[in-house]
């Protein structure tokens, strides 16, 4: 894809989330209906459903050959990362959504031949939207965004999965304990943005590709690294335990979880 081709996508991309998040903010005060998923705190709501037909249907009419992954079943049974593939989370932080109407997100993310090419992470209540990707580097809303200090564990915030805490898997206690503190916000795209942003040093928790595929082009495109916590690269089509960190505690980060 050109610059040109990745621009025009880009405008498309910003006018869907636009709309949709101004949908979804008209519709706060009415009605819900809420499901179960796999366990309890494990939600689904209408919108989140709504959200999700209305961005897959936008890729599908705007590039009828591309392919999606998605959250709640709107998208197609991807198999590889070959040629154009988008991810989309309609709501991330559904239970967030539902309880507190607050803090979560809206996210897209597309690869081309499993690169990074866009990424989008759209803090729906604060219409704060980061974007961007290696091509056209990255943006807060309409400004370009500096790219984060590269901080070592010590000196920041890290953010954690909350089953994952109480348990200490895969020492994300001990790893938080090394940092200046733990943070749970509960949606994934904000830990991502908080990261990006410089506001906390790292983020880790298993996820779900919808979970991970823009946060991750938004992370590598700020410098920072972006792996499994084996410190492998990740597999865009499958869930695992993210780590995503500045380059300077990514060392110290693998040295708390062999120890
Ligand atoms: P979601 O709201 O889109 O489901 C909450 O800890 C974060 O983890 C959210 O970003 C949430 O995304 C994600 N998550 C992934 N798998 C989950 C699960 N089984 N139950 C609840 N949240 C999950
Ligand atoms: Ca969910
Ligand atoms: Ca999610
Ligand atoms: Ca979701």
């Amino acid at each position: 894809m050109d610059l040109l081709e990745i621009k025009a996508i880009n405008t498309d991309a910003q006018r869907w989330l636009t709309k949709a998040a101004t949908n979804l903010r008209q519709h706060l005060n009415t009605h819900f209906q809420v499901q179960t998923k796999s366990d309890r705190n494990d939600l689904v709501t209408n919108f989140d459903k709504e959200t999700e037909n209305f961005l897959v249907d936008q890729i599908r009419q705007n590039f009828p050959n591309d392919k999606i992954v998605s959250e709640e079943g709107f998208g197609d049974q991807v198999q590889t990362m070959h040629g154009r593939v988008w991810f989309v989370d309609p709501i991330d932080g559904t239970l967030n959504f539902v309880k507190q109407r607050n803090d979560f997100a809206m996210m897209i993310g597309l690869y081309e031949d499993g690169r990074n090419v866009l990424g989008y992470i759209l803090n729906v209540m604060t219409d704060e939207l980061l974007w961007g990707g290696p091509e056209i580097g990255l943006h807060l809303n309409e400004k370009v965004q500096p790219l984060p200090l590269d901080q070592p564990l010590a000196a920041g915030l890290f953010g954690v999965n909350g089953p994952m805490f109480a348990y200490n898997h895969e020492h994300v206690r001990d790893i938080a304990f090394a940092s200046s503190g733990a943070r749970i916000l509960g949606s994934a795209g904000l830990e991502f943005q908080q990261v990006i942003l410089g506001r906390q040093v790292g983020y880790i928790s298993r996820l779900a590709p919808w979970d991970v595929a823009a946060g991750k082009i938004l992370a590598e495109t700020a410098g920072l690294s972006v792996t499994t916590i084996d410190g492998d690269p990740l597999d865009m089509l499958k869930s695992q335990v993210v780590l995503v960190t500045t380059r300077r505690a990514l060392p110290e980060v693998q040295k708390i979880r062999q120890s």
